[in-house]
C-alpha cells in the first residue's frame, strides 16, 4: 500500500538508535531531547491511528514540563481534552520501542487489534514549548501524521492547557469555545471580568500580581493575555524568558520542592505572588511575612481555595449538588483533616498522576482536583452544568440566588476543565480572592500546613516496590511497611509513605509531622529502610541535619 511505502520512507529520516528503549510514563515520553526525533514521528503515526479510530481531532504536545532545558517530551490528547488510555499508552510505548525494521509490522499489528478503517480522514493539532529542541521535533511528529495522509495543524508555541482546550473546541464543534488562541483568551478574560465587577472597589495594590514565568511559554503567553484583561489584574512578570534558562531556579516546581522564592522576583512584604511550570499546566502560590518568612500555597491550598467558595456559592444559589475535593497521598494531612471535618465535603485519595485524579473527580457533580504541586482543576457534571443553566433561566429565582447562580456560571467558564492550566486557575484564584476580599494572608491561615519533607533514594530497580492503598502502603519488598509502621510511631502527627516514581529513576519518600525536625528526621529513616530493604545504590542516605 502506497500509504505504507510513505511511512516506510519518511521513518528513515527519524530513525530509532538501535537498543534505545522508552516507556510512555505519567507524563508521556521524557528524557533527553537528542534521543527523542524517533518517538516524535511515530507519535505523530499514533495520533493519526487514534484520530481515524475515534474520527475526531487528537493533540499532540511536545515538552517535557519542569523538566530541564536540555530535556523534552511528548504527550498525547484524547478528544475531550484527555490524557489518551492505558491501552493506548501501551501502543505508544510498542511503537516507540520497535526497531525500524519491524516498525510497519507493529504499526499494522495495532490497526488490526483496533480495527481502525484506514480510509477514515485524520485531523491532529501540535503545540510545543518554547525549548530549543521543541522546533525541529515538533516538525517530527507532523511528517509522522502527514505521511499516513493525516491533516495538521500546527498551533506552534502554545502551553499544555491551552492545546487541550483547542482539541476540546474542536471535538464540541465550538461549544466550548472557539478553537483559536484569541478565542482562548476571549472566554477566559470575559469570564474573569464578569467575576471580578463583583469585587467592588478593589485598589491597584490589590490587583497586582507578581508573577513567575519560569522563562517559558506560560510567560510568552501571559504577555499576549494582558491586554483582554483591561488591567483589572496587574501583572508584574519575572523570569519571562529574555535571559534566564527554562526552568532554572524558578518555576512552580522549584519552589513547591524547595520551599523558597525563584530567582529574579522581587517580592515585597505580603505580596501576591505564583509561578508556573515549563508549560503552564502547574501553578503554586506564596508570599513573605513581615519577619522574612516564605509562605507557599500549593495545590492542597488552592483546592480548599476552590472548594470552599464553590460550596458557599452552591448553598447560596440552594443547589444541591454534591462536591468533593480529590488528592493524592501526598496532600498535606491538615487540608484532609480541615475539608472533611471543618468543610465537611468528601474527600477521595488517588494515585499520583493527573489522570488519575481527572477520572476520579469525573464520579461527582463537582470534582475538585488538585495535586500538591499545583496541578489540578475543577470538573463540572453535565447534569450540574445543565442545573446550573436552567435556574439562570428560571424567573422566579430571587436576586441573592440569581447572584450565585451568575458566579457559577462565570466560574465554570473560567475554568478550563480539560486539565490543570495555570493562567485559568490563576484567574480562578484571583477572582476569588477578590470576591471574598481576602489577602494572601487571609488564604493561608485558612489551616496551617504540617511540617513535610519529600526525598529521593536510588536503588538498582524501583519496580521492587510494590504500593496499594492509592500508593500509601507498601506490599513489597517484605518487612518496609512494618518498618515504616515503627518508624512513625516514634513521632507526633506523623504519616510516610514510599513509592516509585513514574517520572524518575527514584524512590520518593515523603513524610510529615508535628515539627520541620521530626518530618526531616522520619523522613532520614524511612529513606534509610528504603536504601537497605529495597537495594539502595550509591552513599546510604545522610541525616538533613
Ligand atoms: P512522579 O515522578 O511519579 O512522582 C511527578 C509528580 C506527579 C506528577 C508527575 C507528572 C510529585 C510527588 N510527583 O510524578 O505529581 O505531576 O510528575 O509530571 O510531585
Ligand atoms: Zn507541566
Amino acid at each position: 500500500m502506497a500509504q505504507f511505502e510513505k511511512v516506510s520512507q519518511k521513518s528513515k529520516v527519524h530513525p530509532k538508535p538501535e537498543g534505545l528503549t522508552l516507556q510512555y510514563g505519567t507524563a508521556g515520553f521524557r528524557t533527553h531531547a537528542t534521543h527523542l526525533d524517533h518517538i516524535m514521528f511515530r507519535m505523530g503515526l499514533l495520533a493519526t491511528l487514534r484520530s481515524k479510530k475515534t474520527k475526531s481531532t487528537i493533540g499532540v504536545m511536545v515538552t517535557a514540563s519542569h523538566n530541564p532545558e536540555e530535556d523534552n517530551g511528548v504527550k498525547l490528547i484524547d478528544p475531550m481534552g484527555e490524557m489518551v488510555t492505558v491501552v493506548w499508552e501501551g501502543y505508544a510505548t510498542q511503537l516507540a520501542n520497535a526497531e525500524q525494521d519491524s516498525l510497519l509490522k507493529e504499526l499494522k499489528d495495532i490497526i488490526k487489534k483496533e480495527d481502525i478503517d484506514m480510509s477514515e480522514p485524520a485531523s491532529v493539532y501540535i503545540g510545543k514549548d518554547t525549548r530549543p529542541s521543541s522546533a525541529i521535533l515538533s516538525q517530527a511528529v507532523l511528517d509522522g501524521v502527514s505521511s499516513l495522509g493525516g491533516k495538521t495543524h500546527d498551533y506552534g508555541l502554545v502551553t499544555t492547557p491551552q492545546l487541550h482546550y483547542m482539541v476540546c473546541c474542536c471535538n464540541t464543534n465550538g461549544c466550548y469555545g472557539s478553537p483559536t488562541i484569541e478565542g482562548y483568551y476571549q472566554k477566559l478574560s470575559q469570564a474573569f471580568l464578569q467575576l471580578t465587577q463583583n469585587a467592588l472597589n478593589r485598589t491597584d495594590d490589590q490587583k497586582r500580581l507578581l508573577v513567575d514565568g519560569a522563562n517559558g511559554i506560560g510567560a510568552l503567553k501571559m504577555r499576549e493575555m494582558e491586554p483582554f484583561l483591561r488591567s483589572e489584574l496587574q501583572v508584574v512578570l519575572s523570569n519571562d524568558g529574555s535571559s534566564g534558562k527554562l526552568n532554572h531556579m524558578c518555576g512552580a516546581d522549584y519552589v513547591k520542592v524547595q520551599q523558597k522564592a525563584p530567582q529574579g522576583m522581587n517580592m515585597g512584604v505580603g505580596e501576591r505572588c505564583c509561578s508556573f511550570d515549563g508549560d503552564a499546566d502547574r501553578i503554586v502560590y506564596y508570599y513573605t511575612d513581615s519577619k522574612g518568612c516564605f509562605h507557599l500555597l500549593d495545590g492542597d491550598k488552592i483546592a480548599t481555595l476552590i472548594s470552599t467558595y464553590l460550596k458557599e456559592l452552591l448553598t447560596q444559589a440552594e443547589l444541591n449538588l454534591q462536591i468533593a475535593v480529590v488528592q493524592t497521598a501526598y496532600a498535606n494531612g491538615s487540608s484532609t483533616r480541615y475539608l472533611e471535618d471543618v468543610m465537611k465535603v468528601t474527600v477521595c485519595c488517588t494515585k499520583t498522576g493527573v489522570k488519575h485524579l481527572h477520572h476520579a473527580a469525573q464520579e461527582f457533580d463537582i470534582g475538585v482536583y488538585f495535586e500538591a504541586n499545583g496541578h489540578g482543576t475543577v470538573l463540572f457534571s453535565k447534569a450540574a452544568q445543565k442545573q446550573i443553566q436552567e435556574l439562570m433561566k428560571d424567573p422566579n429565582t430571587n436576586d441573592e440566588r440569581k447572584r450565585a447562580v451568575k458566579l457559577l456560571e462565570s466560574t465554570i467558564n473560567l475554568i478550563n476543565q480539560t486539565v490543570g492550566d495555570a493562567i485559568s486557575d490563576m484567574l480562578v484564584i484571583e477572582a476569588v480572592l477578590a470576591i471574598r476580599g481576602m489577602s494572601a494572608q487571609d488564604w493561608d491561615a485558612i489551616y496551617t500546613d504540617l511540617p513535610n519533607r519529600q526525598l529521593k533514594v536510588t536503588v538498582s530497580d524501583r519496580r521492587v516496590i510494590d504500593t496499594t492503598d492509592a500508593e500509601r502502603r507498601a506490599v513489597s519488598p517484605e518487612g518496609l511497611q512494618d518498618t515504616i509502621d515503627t518508624l512513625v510511631k516514634k513521632y507526633k502527627s506523623a504519616r510516610s509513605f514510599v513509592r516509585p516514581s513514574g517520572t524518575e529513576d527514584v524512590v520518593r519518600v515523603y513524610a510529615e509531622a508535628d515539627t520541620q525536625e521530626s518530618a526531616d528526621s522520619l523522613a532520614h529513616e524511612v529513606s534509610l529502610a528504603v536504601y537497605r530493604l529495597a537495594g539502595g545504590i550509591g552513599d546510604e542516605p545522610k541525616p538533613l541535619h
